[in-house]
């Protein structure tokens, strides 16, 4: 006999998605449960993106959570993209009066976990063969096995936000499921390190060897990518190989800069854009990674999981607490507008930034002409500044 639980939204899934979007119906008084697979250390460790869009910014402050961010945040107001040994700054205050704020995706986490704790909301970790089912009923279900015992959620709506991995996604009928994907031929291979950052701001750098991109968590603390190969294993990159890399994409000057700090983190990132349609079915709507993947170039993944959750919560509202199901029904299409926006800014920015190895000397070329004309076009440079900068919340 299964452990019978009751809640109003069952959330699959703990990442910011999901913890984002707990906080914002548990402060619009609407009980929910979030159920994770791994344990909630693990989640906690995760090492993912550093940039945050001022709506995403704007969203934790509505949700309680953004006193640590303010303290620790780096208010950014450009980029400077590198390119045969210049460096040109993207100014997005002067071109767009917005900036971004450099705070890690583990911070933003463990703030959202903390709230969570504090307002003594459950996260049912560690939970297996998470099923969604009765999806289109008005008392959809969640199966899970937890400490060995078979359980059963009860809730009036699922909300996936299980990532690229989860299992949501395929619980839309495959008959109506549309997925668009585009495989990239490199990965990122990303340290992070306890030393001084090169730069004031980000640098994301084009060179023949391959993209680079010098980023940070703090002062003190360096976030770095190189290019390579997608099925690299770790163990191809020993710290100096990397550093090497990182000199060599970038250029002497700034490679006088680079702390050569032993890395206290190393992993390889798959490169891909994908899209999954529609974002809801039934009374399962998808957040985030599990409905949505971009290439980390145009730092746009978790600000795209919290402008879902931003349209999310307020159309969860409105059927929960006002019984109006309208904002629910426009979510998918209202979401999808933004998402494909930032597919293709993350795409242009990703092909306008690595070195694709197939030797297309057409498109080498091509690749040249766009870095040119940016760097000499102030109508170029504010597209790439309102883009990165985060184009504004809809409203579903
Ligand atoms: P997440 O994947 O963060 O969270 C989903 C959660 O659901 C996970 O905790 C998972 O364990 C859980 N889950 C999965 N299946 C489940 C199931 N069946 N039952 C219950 N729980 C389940 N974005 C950037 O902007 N910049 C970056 O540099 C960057 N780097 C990245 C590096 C890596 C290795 C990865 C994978 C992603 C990176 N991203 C980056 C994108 C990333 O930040 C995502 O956009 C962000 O984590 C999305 O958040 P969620 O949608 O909550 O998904
Ligand atoms: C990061 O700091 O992890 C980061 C920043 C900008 C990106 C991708 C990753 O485009």
């Amino acid at each position: 006999m299964a452990k019978r639980l009751e809640t109003r939204v069952a959330i699959v899934g703990a990442g910011p998605a999901g913890l984002l979007l707990g906080q914002l119906l548990y402060r619009a008084g609407i009980d929910n449960l979030v159920l994770e697979r791994r344990p909630m250390a693990r989640v906690l460790a995760r090492i993912r993106a550093g940039v945050l869009e001022e709506g995403t910014v704007r969203l934790l402050e509505e949700a309680g959570v953004a006193d640590r961010l303010h303290r620790e945040g780096l208010v950014h107001r450009g980029i400077e993209i590198a390119f045969e040994g210049e460096r040109h700054r993207v100014d997005f205050e002067a071109l767009t009066g917005r900036r971004v704020v450099v705070y890690g995706q583990t911070e933003v986490t463990k703030d959202l976990f903390a709230a969570r704790q504090a307002a003594g909301l459950p996260i049912l970790d560690e939970a297996a063969d998470v099923l969604p089912v009765d999806l289109e009923s008005e008392r959809p279900k969640v199966l899970f096995r937890r400490e060995g015992e078979s359980c059963e959620l009860a809730c009036e709506v699922v909300a996936g936000c299980d990532g690229f991995h989860g299992v949501c996604r395929s619980r839309i009928p495959a008959e109506r499921l549309r997925t668009f994907e585009r495989i990239y031929p490199f990965g990122w291979l990303g340290i992070l390190a306890r030393a001084r950052p090169v730069s004031e701001e980000l640098i994301y750098a084009f060179s023949e060897r391959g993209f680079a991109l010098f980023s940070m968590r703090s002062p003190t603390v360096s976030r770095l990518y190189v290019q390579c190969d997608p099925n690299d294993p770790v163990e191809a990159w020993p710290d100096e190989r990397v550093y090497d890399e990182l000199a060599a994409r970038i250029g002497p000057e700034v490679a006088a800069r680079l702390e050569r700090a032993p890395s206290i983190e190393k992993s390889v990132t798959q490169m891909r854009s994908f899209v999954a349609e529609p974002m809801r079915w039934g009374r399962l709507v998808l957040a985030g990674d599990a409905a949505h993947i971009v290439p980390p170039t145009g730092a746009k993944g978790l600000n795209l999981a919290a402008a879902d959750v931003g349209l999310l919560a307020p159309a969860l509202v409105a059927l929960l607490k006002e019984n109006d199901p309208r904002p629910l029904e426009r979510y998918s299409e209202t979401a999808l507008a933004r998402v494909w926006k930032a597919e293709r800014f993350s795409w242009w920015m990703t092909s306008l930034l690595h070195k694709f190895p197939e030797g297309d000397p057409f498109r080498d070329r091509l690749q040249r002409a766009e870095l040119d004309h940016l760097f000499g076009s102030t109508a170029q440079q504010t597209a790439l500044a309102e883009q990165y900068v985060g184009l504004p919340l809809a409203r579903a």
